[in-house]
């Protein structure tokens, strides 16, 4: 039994590759440096896997940026405005990063970026023509599969199959009516096949189609796409053995469209879809091989391996050893790479996890073992009394939190009076003007706030010193609000490094890694904690702040948390109950907070579900269940509070047309959402199916430095209000400000201001 990986984490232990291409991106490094810490950084790994006996060991899964840009530079979708480019390398960043350089009057966008099915990861969506002409481009890939053969290294290719990569595209500008970019499979089509036939030649014995659109309900016309894009490609006379790769859900219905293919082998997720096995069994052809996906490459516990097992046995009872690869469940790119290079985390809660390096031991212990009944070797001993130890242990079970968690009633998911009883009030209460104006919470972490906090941390500022220094920033920070002449206000987050860290920080049931980075997009990374625990609040996370802050002024300055959702999604959460009791864990935590908030006398609070989106399952039929239960822990997180009591929310990825009723559902008193670069399209949704609550369209976009102009933003103003009542709507940027430079933002701000009160004039007199 082979032991395979479907991916490797590109970013290096010490996160290499990140330092590798912010160093180049500033200029303080040329290109040959760049090149050479990515080409260490993939040896360094190859290695690693053909030492821990990986016999099928993937390349091309590294990436100086995203794996869907490199796939559309491969196959010529290079959009035209970066045609001008001469050099590759800085015309893949240009793509990715877009360039801008007002003097010299160059200003390209760069190619929209968006998440990655249910993950944290972000791809880079490729733009395509109605009419697109491919054009094969082998470079990167050419280049790294002779690097892996030099190292002595037979490395499986891993690319996006033709069906997945046209799913993710977009067409650039306004899409023809009716059209759809797998009309373009037949063009796309003969691509593939030239760069089989090219792989082919130069020994590639396998390659790995990454199609993970196959665990979508698909329609009649995807259904079409794949079943005859796989039946050609099958067909492909000189070409490696395929090994078509889903994850992330069940393959379901579809298996069909690939058991019908003539490929070689079919990978699937039995983390995400155990119960797939027997069907996939059943309905496999003779000739297929079947790799299976026991390994979980989502999360950081170890594997139970007598389950995986047990698994492995039925398919290798039923299909003979040489037909079955066991692997891990999607590639290792979401998870950190190796746990021994954490030195601080409990040892015993060490002893229950695995990162990448572990995770491939795993593999290679598990195809080992698979054609013995009962293995029992050391490796075995140390995982089986490891997770019995986990199973038994009491510090992940706090019974106060599950007495708690058993008694929510469905009081406590309601406010005590509807929207409309509630908003007057508030109205009444807080004495806004129309279209009032704030933002979304964080302001620029500058590198003196870095650097105060991470001395903090390592001691060397002690906690008075930290207070004293947080505080200036806060105070400097509503000072500028209230000249730029926001209504309402914040604090301004200096004291987060991640929204999702620092709370995971100040509540029980979470530990965190030293090294734990995972690739978010581009160089950006995070470290998301690890939820292993019951959760509980021992204590006010963000009470001293927002009262300092709040004491600085006489307009509201909004008190900022991160819901449960979000929590829970951007944490590696404990598998050993369902996502969603431990999400109503974090729910009652936040519950308390909010309380403490009131009390302190903030009257806004801002709860944030960027993620809720991000979380819905592959497959529709799973929908209801996640909707209910994530719309649940917010509400019940925020229902605890007054009528007059505030409650805001934020979500960025503008994609959820489909989930509105849930957002709904949450009855936030006030939403704010991503939408100035859709031009308020996702607006017609609100319209369409009605939004009963107040609403705060992004009318500026926070993921580039431009200054957008006073008129710009009268006009999304203008367009909001031909769409929901003036009375309902808010005057905000898209997302936090974080990541951006004071200077910019503070011209953004003030023309927003400007604008708000254009068009609140005109308004107010009309
Ligand atoms: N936190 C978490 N996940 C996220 C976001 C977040 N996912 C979606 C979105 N926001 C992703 N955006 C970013 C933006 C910036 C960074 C990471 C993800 C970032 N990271 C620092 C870096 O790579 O240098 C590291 C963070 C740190 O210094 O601790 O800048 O906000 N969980
Ligand atoms: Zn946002």
């Amino acid at each position: 039994v082979l032991a395979t990986v479907l991916g490797h984490p590109r970013i290096g232990i010490t996160r290499d590759l990140k330092k590798a291409l912010e160093a180049y991106w500033s200029g303080a490094t040329p290109a040959e440096s760049l090149l050479a810490t990515a080409q260490e950084i993939r040896s360094r790994h190859w290695h690693f896997m053909k030492e821990a006996g990986v016999d099928q060991i993937p390349c091309n899964d590294f990436s100086l940026y995203d794996h869907m840009l490199d796939m559309a530079v491969t196959v010529g979708a290079v959009p035209p405005r970066f045609a001008g480019i001469a050099t590759p390398l800085n015309r893949y960043f240009a793509m990715a990063r877009g360039i801008q350089d007002r003097g010299a009057g160059i200003d390209l966008s760069p190619l929209e970026m968006t998440k990655w099915f249910d993950t944290n990861y972000h791809y880079i969506v490729p733009e395509l023509e109605p009419n697109q002409a491919f054009k094969l481009d082998p470079t990167k890939i050419m280049a790294e599969l002779t690097e892996a053969q030099a190292l002595g290294i037979a490395a499986r290719p891993v690319i996006p199959g033709p069906v997945t990569f046209l799913k993710l595209s977009k067409f650039a500008g306004e899409a023809p009516a009716g059209s759809d970019t797998l009309d373009l499979l037949e063009r796309l089509l003969p691509v593939y096949e030239e760069l089989f036939a090219l792989l082919a030649g130069h020994g590639v014995s396998w390659l790995q189609l990454d199609e993970p659109g196959l665990c979508f309900d698909l329609d009649a016309k995807s259904r079409e796409a794949y079943s005859s894009a796989l039946a050609r490609l099958g067909a492909c006379p000189k070409r490696p053995a395929l090994l078509i790769a889903t994850y992330f859900g069940s393959i379901g219905d579809n298996l069909s469209l690939v058991t019908a293919s003539g490929c070689e082998a079919l990978h699937i997720d039995l983390v995400r879809a155990p119960a797939e096995l027997d069907a996939v069994l059943a309905a496999l052809p003779t000739q297929m091989k079947l790799s299976l996906g026991v390994v979980d490459g989502r999360n950081v516990w170890r594997c139970d391996l007598d389950q995986a097992h047990r698994t492995i046995r039925q398919a290798v009872t039923k299909l003979g050893s040489e037909r079955v690869m066991v692997a891990t469940s999607c590639s290792l790119l979401h998870v950190p790479v190796d746990l021994d290079a954490e030195m601080k985390i409990d040892p015993e809660l060490k002893s229950w996890m695995a990162f990448a390096a572990q995770k491939v031991a795993e593999v290679r212990a598990l195809a080992d073992a698979a054609e013995c009944e009962k293995p029992e070797d050391a490796f075995w001993g140390q995982a089986a009394s490891a997770l019995a130890r986990r199973r038994a242990a009491a510090a992940t079970s706090n019974p106060e939190v599950r007495r708690r968690a058993e008694q929510v009633t469905d009081g406590m998911l309601r406010r005590i009076s509807p929207f409309s009883v509630r908003i007057a009030r508030q109205k009444e209460h807080y004495g806004l003007p129309l279209l009032p104006t704030t933002t979304i919470g964080s302001f620029p972490q500058s590198k003196q706030v870095r650097e105060a906090r991470s001395k903090w941390r390592s001691g060397s500022l002690d906690g008075a010193g930290y207070e004293v220094f947080m505080k200036e920033e806060i105070r400097l920070c509503v000072e500028k609000q209230e000249k730029l002449g926001l209504d309402v206000l914040v604090h301004g987050e200096f004291e987060r490094t991640d929204m999702v860290e620092y709370f995971g920080e100040q509540l029980e049931g979470f530990a965190f890694t030293q090294n734990g980075w995972v690739q978010s997009y581009g160089s950006r990374c995070v470290k998301p904690p690890v939820l292993f625990g019951d959760v509980a609040r021992p204590r006010p996370m963000t009470v001293d702040w927002s009262r300092y802050a709040q004491s600085l002024s006489d307009r509201p300055v909004k008190g900022m948390l991160t819901g449960p959702v979000t929590i829970l999604q951007w944490s590696f959460v404990r598998n050993d109950q369902p996502r969603s009791e431990t999400c109503r864990q974090i729910a009652l935590a936040l519950r308390d907070e909010v309380a403490d908030l009131e009390q302190a006398g903030i009257a806004m609070i801002q709860v944030d579900e960027p993620a809720i989106r991000e979380g819905l399952p592959l497959r529709r039929g799973e929908w209801s269940a996640y909707l209910e239960w994530a719309v649940e822990a917010f509400r019940l997180a925020t229902s605890g509070v007054r009528d007059e009591t505030q409650i805001h929310t934020h979500m960025c990825y503008s994609e959820f047309g489909d989930i509105l009723a849930s957002i709904v559902a949450m009855d936030a008193d006030v939403l704010s959402i991503e939408s100035s670069r859709s031009r308020m399209e996702l607006l017609g949704n609100f319209r369409q199916q009605g939004y009963p609550n107040d609403v705060g369209p992004g009318i500026y976009d926070i993921h580039s430095p431009r200054v957008p102009s006073i008129e710009e933003m009268v006009a999304l103003l203008e367009l909001a209000c031909e769409v929901l009542p003036v009375e309902r709507l808010w005057v905000n940027p898209d997302c936090g400000l974080k990541t951006r430079g004071w200077p910019e933002i503070e011209a953004s701000l003030a023309n927003m201001v400007d604008a708000a009160r254009q068009v609140r004039s005109r308004h107010a007199t009309g």
